[in-house]
């Protein structure tokens, strides 16, 4: 059996792990932070691998300029961080357009927003070739290749006409639609098609695959999924590949450590002061439509309306961080959150108390871990979201085991903490109130006990063994029939 990675990794995402700043003659880098960057860095600079990405500027200009910025950067990562530069058109097109008007609206079932422009669907295979050229000039045959998101769905085909043979694996972020819902895409086959050109495809949950094969089935009748223990057998379009579910997850152990630290517990005191010692609800998102921001505030007026003893007692915290703001669909969310947030503030507020503080900025990671803990309730109530961070994030900032979460059950967070969280349907605004109310009465003892189960699933199942159980199961397949003697 090969071993795990017993080649180079090479890993290609939208954008770079880093993050650039200022202007021409004049950038500077910071490393970001997430949990897949701590992940996957120690892989990495064990075998001298190599990450590709987008820079996240459509300055063309100086691309001298900010390769030089790169090179120390990568040195100090321990790897090479490799960019792909993207004109202002190539943004618009394939990134606000294909990417994030078509496939992400389609992705999360909400198909009437999409905007099926066949100028996106060019512009999205121009770009995937370009990636694909970055990555044929760096990648050697016996890489192991780490395709990540809906970006790049394209790259594995685009890198075949070329001689020298990549291997290449996949992962989605966001969940797979229904097979109807899909079906809508104009290029539907030419995406499924797509991935069939990756010898191994991997999902958030098991849900996701199934939706992908219920597809897969309608466009390719002669294929064939069968199981194979956790994973899928997949023999379509002349093709033989292998698929399986793997729930991303955090780094537990740093989250842990961070509400620990004496600045954050000193932070969260003082949160908790400034708040009179209400009980706080809180809700962490990116501005998107995706997270059920809007049907969470009506829901949490609804539970002021149905239950008047707890005005006074209960505040929402709503932290909103800017997200894909030169995407129309955003910019409006944001104006609507904002009216509501006035409404409800503007309908309870009483002298000493305002029922939702609504931030629209983003804290630094101890700011963020503080606000985590001071808080006695989650709020994730996606409309429909591939994993959800933030539901785990939570967890692991409550080592007093003193945290509600209340969860949607269509965030993929839910099939590993669906038995201990509050689960919610989130178009169902009386069920959320009720769930707040639940989540607000909760005896002591029952809170520890559903949070500490919680905590121990997440500590065991973090973004490490995500990253090793990933590999595990596709290294095999990934790397299969290749003369070891070459490794
Ligand atoms: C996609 C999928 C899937 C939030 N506010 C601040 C801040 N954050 C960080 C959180 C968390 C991350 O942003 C959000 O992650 P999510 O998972 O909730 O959502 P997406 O960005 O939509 O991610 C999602 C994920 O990919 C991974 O596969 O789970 O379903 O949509 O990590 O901590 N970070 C800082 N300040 C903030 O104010 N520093």
């Amino acid at each position: 059996m090969m071993n795990q990675l017993s080649s180079r990794l090479v890993v290609v995402s939208n954008r770079l792990p880093v993050v650039l700043e200022g202007k021409p003659g004049q950038w500077s880098i910071r490393p970001g932070s997430g949990g897949l960057v701590t992940a996957l860095s120690p892989i990495l600079r064990n075998r001298g691998g190599l990450w590709i990405g987008w820079v996240g500027t459509s300055d063309t200009i100086d691309i001298p300029g900010i390769k030089t910025v790169l090179g120390p950067a990568s040195e100090a990562s321990g790897y090479r961080l490799l960019p792909v530069f993207l004109s202002e058109e190539e943004v618009r097109l394939f990134y606000q357009g294909f990417s994030n008007e078509i496939i992400w609206p389609l992705f999360h079932d909400l198909q009437t927003r999409c905007r099926f422009e066949p100028d996106y669907w060019r512009a999205y295979g121009e770009v995937n070739r370009k990636f694909a050229r970055v990555v044929l000039r760096h990648a050697r045959e016996e890489d192991f290749l780490w395709i990540h998101d809906y970006h790049l769905i394209p790259l594995a085909s685009m890198l075949e006409d070329s001689p020298k043979q990549l291997r290449c694996a996949f992962f989605l972020h966001i969940p797979f639609p229904p097979a109807d819902i899909f079906l809508k895409l104009p290029w539907r086959k030419e995406l499924v098609g797509a991935l069939l050109r990756y010898r191994f495809l991997a999902f958030q949950t098991e849900r996701d695959l199934r939706h992908f094969l219920q597809s897969l089935k309608a466009l390719f009748p002669d294929s064939r999924a069968h199981r194979e223990g956790d994973l899928f057998r997949i023999d379509a379009d002349g093709r033989t590949l292998r698929a399986g579910s793997f729930p991303i997850s955090i780094d537990y152990r740093d989250f842990d450590t961070l509400a620990q630290s004496r600045d954050v517990r000193r932070r969260t005191r003082e949160i908790r002061e400034k708040h009179g010692h209400r009980k706080l609800l809180l809700g962490v998102d990116r501005l998107d439509y995706t997270k059920g921001i809007l049907e969470r505030l009506q829901a949490f007026r609804r539970f002021l309306e149905l239950h008047p003893e707890q005005r006074g007692k209960v505040t929402l915290v709503q932290l909103v961080v800017p997200s894909r703001q030169d995407v129309e669909a955003y910019r409006s969310l944001k104006e609507e959150i904002e009216k509501l947030v006035s409404r409800i503030n503007g309908a309870y507020t009483e002298m000493g108390w305002v029922p939702v503080v609504y931030l629209y900025q983003a804290l630094d990671r101890p700011g963020l871990v503080a606000l985590y803990q001071a808080a006695e309730v989650a709020l994730v109530t996606s409309l429909k979201d591939g994993m959800n961070l933030v539901a785990k994030e939570f967890c692991a900032c409550h080592p007093g085991r003193d945290g509600v979460l209340v969860l949607s059950e269509f965030a993929g967070a839910a099939v590993q903490m669906g038995r201990e969280a509050l689960l919610v349907n989130p178009y169902d605004l009386e069920g959320m109130a009720e769930a707040i109310h639940r989540a607000v009465e909760m005896s002591e003892d029952e809170r520890r006990r559903r949070m500490g189960r919680l905590r121990a699933r997440i500590r065991q199942q973090d973004v490490f063994w995500w990253v090793d159980s990933f590999l595990r199961a596709s290294s095999d397949q990934v790397l299969e029939n290749f003369p070891e003697a070459d490794l």
